[in-house]
């Protein structure tokens, strides 16, 4: 069985679970403290970062790269088998990928002035990467790699209800945002993508880095 590496709050790590999860792969789930990182850990992950994937004796790391293998590896295609049309879903990921580093920033910044600043960034980045969302998935009415990894980005800007409230985004990307997160945040395959403490936990996170929304939240 394969066994995947995992912070609990990490949203690459619940982009490979989704995936994981969706496909029917069983897998084990070894969790680490990344605030004090195993040294057969550092050993195993090239970059320090987690989600790594051990296959055998094989190690994959990077949750786009270990999402089409898994993609790969089971039945049915969550990438389009046209090449044009798999690089821009690939791109696209980049993207998703960018928006939730906008995120997290935005979500740990202990003061306004990098809060706003965060928060216009993802903002841009989330209007874009939304202009091109179908609905009720992200292409259309079936899942694909882009959704899997996304959906810990809507989940999470869900969780900070004043930063969604706060997003500066037209009504119709608001719409898109809230159709997509509809859709996806109500299936057990994104249910079990999260320990069962996640909200809390994450709740913890942010008022131990003395984060700016949990401070204005209260
Ligand atoms: N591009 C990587 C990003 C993974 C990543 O940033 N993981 C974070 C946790 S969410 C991490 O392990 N950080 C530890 C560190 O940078 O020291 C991926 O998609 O897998």
């Amino acid at each position: 069985m394969n066994t995947i590496i995992s912070f609990g709050l990490c949203p690459y790590v619940q982009r490979s679970l989704i995936t994981m999860n969706y496909k029917n792969v069983p897998y084990e789930v070894k969790y680490i403290d990344l605030f004090n990182k195993p040294d057969w850990f550092l050993k195993l992950s090239p970059l320090g970062k987690v989600p790594i994937l051990l296959v055998g004796d094989e190690v994959l790391y990077e949750s786009a790269v270990i999402n089409e293998y898994i993609d790969e590896t089971t039945p049915g295609s969550l990438l389009p088998m046209d090449p044009l049309l798999k690089a821009k879903d690939r791109a696209t990921i980049e993207l998703a990928s960018v928006v939730l580093t906008n995120y997290f920033n935005a979500a740990i910044a202990t003061d306004k002035e990098s809060y706003e600043k965060h928060r216009a960034d993802l903002e841009k980045n989330l209007t874009t990467l939304l202009s091109g969302f179908h609905g009720p998935f992200f292409k259309g009415t079936e899942l694909s790699l882009v959704d899997t990894s996304f959906i810990p980005g809507l989940q999470r800007i869900l969780l900070t209800k004043n930063m969604y409230q706060d997003l500066q985004i037209s009504s119709q990307i608001r719409a898109k945002f809230d159709q997509w997160a509809k859709e996806s945040m109500s299936k057990d395959f994104v249910k079990k993508s999260v320990p069962a403490t996640f909200e809390s936990d994450f709740d913890t996170y942010l008022v131990n880095r003395n984060s700016y929304i949990h401070l204005f939240k209260k």
